[in-house]
């Protein structure tokens, strides 16, 4: 009875490849070694996939410095061996390698590519299992237009908000000027799909429109521009149920973002300046609105199809409304992290969190769906 094989992939092309290295080196260093023979797999910013050394303190860098994954020589590719699809190893002037089959995958990936739903085809193309959420869910938590449509379908309150796409935005920005001036300044401006907060800014006024529009479009042609809400935000982690039990939900935390530290809540606060931005977990709010901040986390994990995990973001208004902001299928997961942070305040540390996501992907009922 061998240790089921644990892939972590990480790495990747996006601009969030470090974030990535870092979120791998956390779970590499937590993951129960004694239980499961876990194999890194990186995916270095040039694309190729390489495996690099298993001693983490090597590619465990600090955010400031930036690290590429570590080449070894050794190509990663998806290939079919006797029937089945295999990951094999390859290393240079040698006959492939088979890295053996793995038996389920950690995708430690980000934004394009990672977690719009990509790599989760390929995985289902070779049979492969895989924590997290499937293709539909991931490409859903990965566009902030289709992820609103969704959530309002599914009856829970969204803000106020424009999608404008290339198409629109060429061929008659004055009629999208006109879309943003009835929502309202501020707005914020966003690319549809990019990884966390990149791109996004919040406009004051319709002079400074234009060069917003213009930022976001160097993420993704696709923009989504929202009213400004004023709200506190709080944030609820979502675990998917064992068997056909119901999604878990984890005490709601607050954001409590430093005043004057930053306009909103960006890259650098979540990834950089760790501490700039605190969680506090649990959020000071009424009973009644922890309990309906997790109901609705709950229905907006099942609104998408999530699967494993997500963490939801809300605004919860000075009248009391609790408005969705987003859904995240691929949190930010260092031990530090919201989504981990969120649940070892409700009880559930990090190295049983990822121990939880395995059993959930190991025991996931597949080829129906
Ligand atoms: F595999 C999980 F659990 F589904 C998973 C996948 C990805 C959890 C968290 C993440 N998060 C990230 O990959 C990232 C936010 C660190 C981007 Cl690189």
């Amino acid at each position: 009875h061998r240790r089921p094989r644990v892939a972590v992939l990480f790495g990747g092309r996006s601009s969030e490849h470090a974030v990535s290295c870092v979120t791998a080196a956390g779970v590499m260093g937590a993951i129960d070694k004694s239980k499961y023979d876990v194999v890194p797999i990186g995916i270095a910013k040039s694309g190729q996939w390489v495996i690099p050394s298993a001693d983490i303190s090597q590619w465990s860098l600090s955010a400031s410095a930036l690290p590429e994954v570590l080449p070894s020589g050794k190509t990663v590719t998806l290939a079919e061996v006797g029937g089945a699809h295999q990951l094999i190893v390859t290393a240079p002037n040698a006959v492939p390698e088979e890295l053996g089959s793995v038996d389920v995958v950690f995708p430690l990936l980000h934004g394009p590519w990672g977690e719009d739903g990509t790599i989760q085809g390929l995985l289902e193309l070779s049979d492969t299992r895989y924590v997290g959420a499937g293709v539909l869910a991931s490409a859903v938590g990965m566009d902030k237009h289709y992820m609103k449509v969704v959530f309002e379908a599914a009856g829970l309150t969204v803000g106020p908000y424009v999608a404008v796409t290339d198409r629109e935005w060429i061929n008659d920005a004055e009629a999208v000027r006109k879309r943003v001036d009835r929502l309202g300044f501020p707005v914020f401006v966003k690319p549809a799909r990019a990884g966390s907060s990149m791109g996004i800014s919040k406009v004051d006024s319709m002079d400074d429109l234009d060069a917003a529009i213009e930022e976001a479009r160097r993420h993704d042609l696709k923009l989504v521009i929202e009213a400004g809400i004023v709200g506190r935000e709080i944030e609820c982690a979502v675990l998917e149920g064992r068997g056909t039990a119901a999604p878990r939900t984890s005490m709601p935390g607050e954001i409590a973002v430093a005043p004057g530290e930053h306009e909103f809540y960006d890259f650098n606060a979540k990834y950089v300046e760790d501490g700039a931005a605190a969680l506090s977990c649990p959020a000071d709010i009424p009973d009644e609105a922890i309990a309906r901040v997790r109901e609705l986390a709950a229905a907006a994990f099942d609104a998408v199809g999530a699967e494993g995990l997500s963490r939801v973001d809300f605004f919860y208004t000075p009248d009391g409304e609790l408005i969705i902001n987003e859904i995240n299928t691929m949190p930010g997961f260092t031990p530090k992290s919201m989504y981990p942070q969120m649940w070892a305040a409700s009880g559930l540390g990090y190295a049983e969190l990822i121990d939880e996501l395995i059993y959930l992907a190991l025991n996931r009922k597949t080829g129906l769906r």
